[in-house]
Parts: structure tokens; C-alpha cells; sequence
């Protein structure tokens, strides 16, 4: 660490540079500047990695002068700001992005050029900030990209973990996982502020002391202090205008409680309680669903809270002093999700226990305060922690944890007076064998906002997961639709179609996106057909050349580019898939003259580490992709590919070349997705279930340009009302079994029968939890069409074009206004 931290400030020097010079030369010379001065080392040295660093440098430069701007503007005009904490920001790599925001793109690319050196090669230095697991953590990176594009005073919160998510190869098959050491050659963009430590508390007891009025008072003693140490992160806003910060959090040994141990002589324990505070910031927690209870999860979740609020507090005591009379004016805090929920009892203890505000008081601060995303329904993922958990490692927490509840129960007793067993259920206590504390519950009650990500997840976090509190707090539960940012996820990454773009309807589409809406008229164009698919089959050429470097599999770039990409979960059914390519597979062998169109079966996945059915998931699919991929008999019509190691970056490379966009999660679970946003603006078609943002995509982009398939959620909750069973399919339809049976043998693994067997016993004994086996032959009926569909190149155009001119809905822009409108009720505060 001591290391990185030493290149970082040697990385980061201070803009010298009054104002922004953006030429090509004033670039250029930045660049070998940097190269010189920075790196010690010259142009004939440099290898790609030093000219990687010598650019970011030289790009660092403009966006550290934007963000001494931006941070002197929010601070003249004593703006509101949200706060948006979140235990993950998947940024992916920031060096394309910042150039790109600052309009510079084309301009490094000449002068690197001149320089004898090739930006896309320079570019692939960067590492992933893969700081996140999923949607939920992409979600936050794309949010603080338009809140600074669209001039919002904004600040995202979160923890500087050491390791991101682990990185995955695969080996005969299997998914291995290997530590993500994200920061071994520094990073060009953060900065260290130890001038804004904060240190918080673990651990110890609590004591009841009187007052000077008589008053009850509470005093935590600790037994354990952790410094925080923030690195900021600048987030460039397109146009290069705002430059907002994300703030992440390491942790670090204060040695405050280790003086004695270490004067007795105890140098050992001493350095053993430093590992131990280092550890918490060291990894993130792979898991994107189901919750683990683990001590170290929750001392995370209260490390970044506690330091945030913290670090809030300094700010707004800067400008207000003591007076808390307009803190909610100033500070409003979105909870991505509950993994931050644990800052509503914490700012209830620095109100009631520090700032000695009567309960009422700091309850209707905090209420005001804070508003909660909820991200999903799927029962295993609330999170619940263990009462006697939090109490060991916050026990004043706990005891406001339960106050409020007391005081909650009361409201529920007088809207429903002697009804227990709903003060059992709204309880923020769930009273089981070992008393839990729901902090859904929690984050429900502290908040005065809260939302679902997609229509239908909202209308389901109402009907089905709070409906009580719906009527406790009527207006409270809202939606906000997720989006995605346009810059990275068309203008930067697709670059092909984004200039064919601005030369049919101008460049001013990555700020307004609806302006995509243009191109419909051109959907039946001829010219424009076969310009917008010549850009697919470029973008299909370029991602079969990293198939094959990075497989060694060949594709033929004419068949139909199939992805699905996205964590691997049984509600996101890659399995659904993979037995429908099955299927394909023996209706080849019976028949070789069954017709379809080739087609390459494309998969990215990582599955969390413990997670062992999703691990065999990947495994099935990489052997049914060997056996295949090496079957001359189907093999010039069927393809399968798994990309190891799927991420942000990757996710760059393979969206733009996609035909169709998998989205197959069975109706009610997939809250809302976000890839399928990013797919179909890139033109690829989806087939998918009526769930989560797919229903909005399908009314935005009309019945005829998407393949939907599968029971409704309605039909899913009375299927499984009225007792489903796989084994009706099983037996019912041919197909199902023999696919099914197939696993078991070992034609997939030769030697090995059975070790597929568990995927098909999750299909059958195993209950088909997620009702694979319901929706199997309406999946298949959809793949025919759109096979159909495809063998029409006009239609196909047609449709594609129509995708991206209809998602203008999605950019995360819109998202942005929906939660300012609705939530935050910011202003834009823009620089001089
Ligand atoms: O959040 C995802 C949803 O599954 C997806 O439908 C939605 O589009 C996206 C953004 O709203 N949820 C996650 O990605 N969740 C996690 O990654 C996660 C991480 C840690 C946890 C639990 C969930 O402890």
C-alpha cells in the first residue's frame, strides 16, 4: 500500500495550468511533460503502460482545474447536495471516458498518433475499477456521471477496497477466482486527502449517565477506533464543465487503543489489531443476491456510513456551525440499496448522544433526511442481521436501533389497534429463534422516500413486499426507472455507430437522448439500412478477433451474435438457454437439414464464489461449448463461447456487436436489468420475459421489434399457487427430457457421467424454482421467430434501427431528473 500511495502523489501533480488548453499540441506536450517529469523516462523508453499513465496525466490536468471550480462554486453558493452512498461504484476505466467527456478523444488520438503510438493499445493499459458486483454498482457509476453532466451538486460515498471483484479464469471449464490487485501500478485518478481523516468506533459497551438537567444520557465506550482515509475520485461530466467527487474509504489502524499494548511490550498484538482495521476496506464481498451475516460485511457497511456522515457533518458545520436547523435543506442521502441502512441509526446517536437534540427533534431530521432504492424481491437478499451481532460490534445502535422501533410499533398500534400480528410483520425485529433486525424495515421507516427500480418492481415492492407500509405512509413508496449513461455505452464505446448517428441527426444526442427518436424515420431507408448493419458487422468482426485471441475460437461473423451478459444467478436463467442450445443441438444431429440461420451462442458470467450451482452452470456451458464448438456435424450453424472474466471493459467490446440481447429472467425476479438497456440502444433485438425494464423497452420499442416469450408474473404466482411440477413437463414434452437426460450422461464430460447431473436435478427434484421447465417452449417458439425475423435482413434493419432510436427513455439523464424532481429537489449549480 505504502507503495501506491508513494507513486500516487509522485502521479498526481498539481495543474499548473491557469486555463484549459485543449489543443492537440497543448496535449501533446502535456503528455511527454508528464512522460519526462512524472515517469522518468522519454519517448523511446515508454512502453504502453508509462504513455498509458503520461495521458491520464496529462487529461488529470483539465479535470482537476474543473474540479477546484466545481468545489469553489458549490461552496460560494451554499448548495443542497445529494449524497449517494453506496458499497459499490463499478466505474470500469476512466482514461476513454474522461477524454471522450472532455471532447479531447479525437484530438489524443492524433497527437498520441504523432507521438508513433496507438490510443487503443494505450487505452487497454488501464485496469477495471471493478469496485462493484453487478447492476447495483454500475448503476451508482452511471448516476454520478449524469448528476455531473447535468451540473447537480453531488457526491458519491463508498469504501476504496483494495481488492475489486476477484477476477475469473476459467480451467477445464471451471470457474477459478483470482485476486483483482486492481492498484499494483497506482492509479492516475485519486487523489489521497489525509487532511480529511475521520476516525470512527467498534465495539465496547455503553453507559447510562444523568445529565446536567437530569437528563438521561447515553455514553458509547468504544473498544476499537479505525481511521478513515478518503481518496476522491474525479467524475467528469460531459462537456468537461462539472467535476464532482466520488469518495471512497480505506481503513486504516488508528493506533489509538494500542499505545499500552505496545509500551507493555505487546508489539505483536499491537501490529495483529492493525491487520485487522486494514482489513476492512482490504476486499469486496463478492456476493450480489443472498446475504452471508458476516461480522466484517456489517463493520464495512458502518466503516463508509459512519465516515460519510462524518465527513457531511464537517461540511455543513463549515457553513452553518451548530445550528441544525437547516441540515436537511443542505444534505439529502440516497441508500443504494440497504447496505448503507446503518447510517439511519447513526446519525440518530451524533443528534441525540453528541448534538444532545431531543429524540423527536433528530428523529425529524433524520427522517427528512434519508431516502432508500430498494433493488430487489428475492426473499434471500433482504438483508437481516443478528441482533446480538450488532450489538457486540455497535451496541449503541442497537439500542436506538430498538427505540425507534418502540416508537414505531406505536404508530402501528394506532392504525391498527391490537393487530400483533402485524406489529410482527412491520417489526424491524423480526423475533426468530435468533432475534434479526430487518434493515429494510429499517431503511422503510428512516426514510421519507422510497423506490423500485422499474414500473413492475415498484408495483411488486408495493403489493407484495410492503404493502402495509404503503398504507402506513401513503405516497412514501415510489418508482424511478434505472438508465444508463449514453457516453460510455454508445458514444465511447461504439464509435462506428455514434458517428454514423451524429451525421444523420447531429451530435447533441449524448445529452439528449430522445434525439435518437429521429432516426426512425429512416428505419425503412435503404442507405441507411445497410450503412447502420455494415457498422454491426464491423462491430462483429472486431469482437470475433478477441473471441478467438482470447479462446481461441473461431466464429463466423455472418451467423446471429447471441449474448447474454450478466452475473450468473438461476433467476437470470442462463441455464433457460443453454437448454434451448441443447435442443438446437440434437434437432441438428436428428436432422441436418434443420433450418436456422448460424448463430454464436455468446455467455459472460462470473458467478459468486460459494454460490456452487451457479459454478456448475458455467461449467455446462463451457463443456457443452467444447463438444460443440468441435462437432463438424453442427458446427457451421451452432457456436458456443464463453468470455472468461466479464466486466465493464469486456462489456464494451461485446455490446456493440450484438444481434440479440438475452433477457430471459423469470417474470417478477430480474428487478429491472440495465444491460438490456445498453443492448438494445447499441441496435441488438431482445428476447426476453415480460419482467423488470424489459416491459418498458417492449412499450417503448413496440410488440413487433421484440421477441417476448414466458408466463407473466401473474401466471408465474398462480402456477406456483396451484402447486407447479417440473416433472408434467418432463414428461410432457419430449424435447425436455431428452436435453435433460443428456446431462446425466457423460457425453459433455467423457469419463465423467453425472457431473452435470446436479443442473438437471435443480430442474426436477430440486422443484425448478425458477420454472426453466414452464417456460422452455414458449422460449423455443420465440427463438424460431427470431430466427425468421433474421433471415429478412430488411426486417432485421428495420427493427435494430428502431431499438436504438426508441431507448432514449433509458439515459441515465432521465433517471437523474426522475430522482431530482420526485426525491431531491436539487438545482443545478454550473461553474463560471
Ligand atoms: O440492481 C441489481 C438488480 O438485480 C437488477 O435487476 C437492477 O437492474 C440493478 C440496478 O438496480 N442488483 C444487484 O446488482 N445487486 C447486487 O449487486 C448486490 C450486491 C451486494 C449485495 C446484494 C446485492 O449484498
Amino acid at each position: 500500500k505504502s507503495a501506491s500511495s508513494s507513486q500516487q502523489s509522485a502521479n498526481n501533480p498539481v495543474s499548473t495550468i491557469p486555463e484549459l488548453d485543449l489543443s492537440k499540441k497543448a496535449f501533446k506536450e502535456a503528455v511527454v511533460r508528464h512522460l519526462h517529469s512524472t515517469l522518468g523516462t522519454d519517448e523511446n523508453k515508454a512502453n504502453n503502460h508509462a504513455w498509458f499513465k503520461a495521458a491520464s496525466a496529462a487529461i488529470q490536468e483539465l479535470v482537476l482545474n474543473r474540479l477546484r471550480k466545481t468545489q469553489k462554486s458549490h461552496y460560494l453558493n451554499d448548495t443542497r447536495a445529494v449524497h449517494y452512498f453506496s458499497a459499490e461504484f463499478l466505474m470500469g476505466r476512466l482514461l476513454s471516458n474522461n477524454m471522450h467527456n472532455f471532447g479531447l478523444f479525437e484530438t489524443a488520438q492524433a497527437a498520441l498518433q504523432e507521438l508513433g503510438v496507438d490510443l487503443t493499445d494505450v487505452l487497454e493499459e488501464e485496469p477495471d475499477m471493478a469496485l462493484g458486483n453487478g447492476g447495483l454498482g454500475r448503476l451508482a457509476a452511471c448516476y454520478i456521471d449524469s448528476l455531473a453532466t447535468m451540473d447537480y451538486p453531488a457526491i458519491g460515498y463508498g469504501i476504496h477496497y483494495e481488492y475489486g471483484l476477484f477476477r475469473q479464469e476459467i480451467k477445464n471449464g471451471a470457474q477459478i477466482e483470482r485476486p483483482d490487485n486492481w492498484r499494483d501500478y497506482g492509479n492516475p485518478w485519486e487523489i489521497c486527502r489525509p487532511e480529511s481523516i475521520q476516525e470512527i468506533s467498534l465495539y465496547g459497551y455503553v453507559e447510562t449517565k444523568y445529565g446536567k438537567k437530569g437528563q438521561i444520557q447515553k455514553e458509547w465506550h468504544p473498544g476499537a477506533i479505525v481511521k478513515g482515509l478518503p481518496w476522491d475520485i474525479p467524475v467528469v461530466g460531459y462537456g468537461g464543465k462539472t467535476v464532482n467527487v466520488l469518495r471512497l474509504w480505506e481503513s486504516q489502524a488508528s493506533g489509538y487503543f494500542n499505545w499500552d499494548v505496545f509500551n507493555a511490550g505487546g508489539y505483536v498484538d499491537a501490529e495483529r489489531e492493525n491487520v485487522e482495521a486494514e482489513t476492512i476496506s482490504k476486499v469486496l464481498y463478492p456476493n450480489d443476491e443472498t446475504e452471508a451475516g458476516k461480522e466484517l460485511r456489517l463493520i464495512q457497511q458502518y466503516f463508509f456510513s459512519a465516515c460519510s456522515l462524518k465527513d457531511i457533518i464537517r461540511r455543513y458545520k463549515r457553513a452553518h456551525g451548530d445550528d441544525w436547523s437547516r441540515f436537511t435543506d443542505q444534505v439529502v442521502i440516497q441508500l443504494n440499496d440497504t447496505h448503507p441502512a446503518i447510517a439511519i441509526p447513526e446519525l440518530m446517536r451524533i443528534l441525540v448522544d453528541r448534538a444532545e437534540l431531543d429524540w423527536d427533534s433528530a428523529w425529524e431530521i433524520c427522517q427528512n433526511t434519508f431516502a432508500y432504492t430498494n433493488h430487489t424481491l428475492l426473499p434471500e437478499a433482504l438483508e437481516k442481521w443478528p441482533a446480538r451481532m450488532i450489538e457486540k460490534v455497535l451496541p449503541r445502535h442497537l439500542e436506538i436501533i430498538y427505540e425507534i422501533n418502540h416508537r414505531f410499533l406505536s404508530e402501528v398500534e394506532k392504525k391498527w389497534p391490537g393487530d400483533n400480528l402485524m406489529k410482527a410483520k412491520l417489526s424491524i425485529i423480526e423475533e426468530s429463534n435468533e432475534k434479526m433486525v430487518r434493515m429494510g424495515n429499517l431503511s422503510v421507516i428512516g426514510a421519507f422516500a422510497v423506490n423500485g427500480v422499474a414500473e413492475i418492481h415498484s408495483r411488486l415492492v408495493k403489493q407484495n413486499l410492503f404493502p402495509e407500509f404503503d398504507a402506513l405512509y401513503p405516497g412514501k413508496l415510489t418508482n424511478v426507472t434505472n438508465g444508463i449513461t449514453p457516453r460510455r455505452w454508445l458514444k465511447a464505446c461504439n464509435p462506428l455507430l455514434s458517428d454514423l448517428i451524429s451525421k444523420k441527426i447531429g451530435n447533441d444526442w449524448p445529452l439528449h437522448l430522445s434525439k435518437l427518436d429521429d432516426l426512425s424515420t429512416l428505419a425503412d431507408n435503404k442507405t441507411f439500412q445497410n450503412a447502420f448493419m455494415r457498422v454491426k458487422q464491423k462491430n462483429k468482426d472486431a469482437l470475433a478477433k478477441e473471441i478467438k485471441q482470447l479462446t481461441g475460437i473461431s466464429v463466423d461473423t455472418k451467423a446471429i451474435f447471441d449474448i447474454q451478459i450478466k452475473r450468473l444467478h438461476e433467476y437470470k436463467r442462463q441455464h433457460l438457454n443453454l437448454l434451448h442450445i441443447l435442443a438446437l443441438y440434437r434437432r441438428l444431429l436428428e436432422n441436418p437439414d434443420y433450418e436456422m440461420h448460424p448463430r454464436v451462442f455468446i455467455f459472460g458470467a462470473k458467478a459468486a464464489p460459494g454460490y456452487a450451482l451457479a459454478k456448475t452452470i458455467i461449467y455446462a456451458i463451457n463443456k457443452v461449448a467444447d463438444k460443440i464448438n468441435a462437432d463438424v456435424r453442427v458446427n457451421q450453424k451452432i457456436k458456443v463461447v464463453f468470455l472468461p472474466n466479464y466486466r465493464v471493459s469486456l462489456a464494451e467490446k461485446m455490446i456493440p456487436a450484438a444481434d440479440v440481447s438475452q433477457q430471459i429472467s423469470t417474470a417478477g425476479k430480474e428487478a429491472s436489468g440495465t444491460g438490456n438497456m445498453k443492448l438494445a440502444l447499441n441496435g441488438a433485438l431482445t428476447i426476453g420475459t415480460l419482467d423488470g425494464a424489459n416491459i418498458e423497452i417492449a412499450e417503448e420499442v413496440g410488440d413487433d421489434n421484440i421477441f417476448i416469450f414466458g408466463n407473466t408474473v401473474e401466471q408465474v404466482e398462480a402456477l406456483t399457487a396451484r402447486g407447479y411440477n417440473p416433472y408434467d413437463y418432463y414428461y410432457n414434452n419430449k424435447e425436455i427430457k431428452a436435453v435433460l437426460d443428456w446431462l446425466d450422461s457423460d457425453y459433455f464430460t467423457p469419463g465423467q457421467p453425472g457431473e452435470l447431473s446436479p443442473l438437471k436435478q435443480s430442474m426436477l427434484d430440486g422443484g425448478d424454482p425458477y420454472l426453466v421447465l414452464a417456460d422452455f417452449e414458449s422460449y423455443s417458439e420465440a427463438n424460431i421467430r427470431l430466427d425468421e425475423a433474421y433471415k429478412d435482413k430488411t426486417r432485421w434493419a428495420k427493427m435494430a434501427i428502431l431499438n436504438t432510436a426508441k431507448m432514449g427513455k433509458f439515459t441515465s439523464d432521465r433517471s437523474i431528473e426522475d430522482y431530482v424532481s420526485k426525491i431531491w429537489k436539487l438545482e443545478k449549480c454550473g461553474i463560471e
